[in-house]
């Protein structure tokens, strides 16, 4: 069968045995078919035009050891950012209750730890439960996790899990060297294996080959189950990072809009029932590349006017975004996880 007469059933749609050369052939389509391929897949699982507001918050900025050469939070990098401390409980919930009336339906929160310390794993399991009575799905980014911690995150109700391969098993040492990708796949499996939903993705943009595009999907689309969520970064380049700095000054390193795209379909075509979300990058992105992402099966986004450390597009702009294409944000439930019928 050639990727051209595929035609997706159940068992296929699903599949967690993608080779590489597969994936690359994605990538090679002319960007109509692939956008056309995309799209069907698209609308098997999800429901056309509906895109899912996440909000985030930053719980504890800065000071993190590790080396993560995109990231304004590292103490190697000079980006000017002062390390704070774990927030208070009552001011997360606050944040929380405001995403909840700006109509977003989960609330993720990140830390720049390279693990947390299990002396500040009280307040982070009353955030979870905090957040999760204000009736918002929960999701954390903490860094790496051990047996224990995942639990009583688990025990603590939280929904999702946010943890990043970042890029290709090959090119992780350019970009990391404090940690390995066998690191993030065992903190990974630990996630899954206490029943906490996956959402892994990782940066593009950061000066990376297409090769390691296609390695990064590779990994993401055949762990044993791929994430539930699937968040595709375009690298926002911040300066006094390693990357950032590269990124700015090399014309060349810079990823154009339609290869980001393209990465977007791949995604949405190797993982068809994951949320694969628009993530940071949009506040630097035109209308028509955000709409081409969504058209490229996007169905999730970062709203509010921060990410974690920088400026994202704000609620304004995203309501004009929505109202010009015709999106509703996705409500209740995420779409039931079996094939719609027709
Ligand atoms: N410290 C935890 C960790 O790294 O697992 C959680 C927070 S970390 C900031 C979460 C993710 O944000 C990273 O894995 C990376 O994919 C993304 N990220 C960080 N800085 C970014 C940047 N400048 N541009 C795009 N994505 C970025
Ligand atoms: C993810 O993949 N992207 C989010 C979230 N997970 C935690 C973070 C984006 C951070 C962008 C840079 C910043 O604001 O510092
Ligand atoms: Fe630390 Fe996470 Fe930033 Fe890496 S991405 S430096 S682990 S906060």
């Amino acid at each position: 069968m050639t990727l051209h007469d595929h035609t997706a059933t159940e068992s296929d749609t699903l599949r967690t045995d993608w080779t590489r050369s597969e994936i690359a052939t994605l990538f090679d389509l002319p960007f109509l078919e692939l956008m056309w391929r995309a799209q069907e897949t698209h609308r098997k699982w999800h429901a056309a035009g509906e895109v899912q507001l996440c909000t985030l918050l930053s719980v504890k900025t800065g000071g993190c050891p590790e080396d993560c050469g995109y990231c304004s939070q590292s103490v190697h990098h000079k980006s000017g950012l002062n390390a704070g401390k774990l927030m208070d409980v009552a001011d997360v919930l606050s944040a929380a209750a405001e995403a909840r009336a700006a109509g977003s339906q989960r609330f993720c929160m990140g830390a720049a730890w390279r693990e947390p310390k299990d002396r500040d794993m009280d307040k982070v399991v009353e955030m979870v439960r905090g957040v999760r009575a204000l009736g918002l799905e929960t999701c954390m980014t903490l860094g790496m996790l051990t047996d224990d911690q995942t639990r009583r995150l688990k025990e603590a109700g939280l929904d999702y899990y946010n943890h990043n391969i970042d890029t290709s098993p090959e090119n992780y040492g350019n970009v990391i060297s404090t940690r390995t990708f066998q690191d993030r796949l065992d903190t990974l499996e630990r996630v899954r294996a206490s029943g906490i939903s996956v959402c892994c993705g990782g940066i593009v943009g950061m000066g990376e080959s297409r090769a390691d595009r296609v390695g990064f999907i590779h990994a993401l689309a055949t762990l044993p189950q791929h994430p539930e969520s699937v968040p595709v970064n375009a690298l926002v380049p911040i300066k006094g990072t390693v990357l950032g700095d590269r990124v700015q000054a090399a014309a060349e390193a810079r990823i154009d809009d339609i290869e980001f795209v393209r990465t977007v379909a791949v995604a949405r075509i190797t993982m068809p029932r994951s949320m694969v979300r628009l993530s940071a990058g949009r506040e630097s992105m035109s209308a028509s590349t955000q709409a081409l992402c969504f058209m490229a099966g996007a169905n999730s986004i970062f709203t509010g006017d921060r990410l974690l450390t920088s400026g994202n597009a704000g609620a304004a702009a995203d309501a004009r975004l929505f109202a010009q294409l015709g999106l509703v944000p996705l409500a209740g439930e995420e779409p039931a996880r079996t094939a719609k019928a027709g």
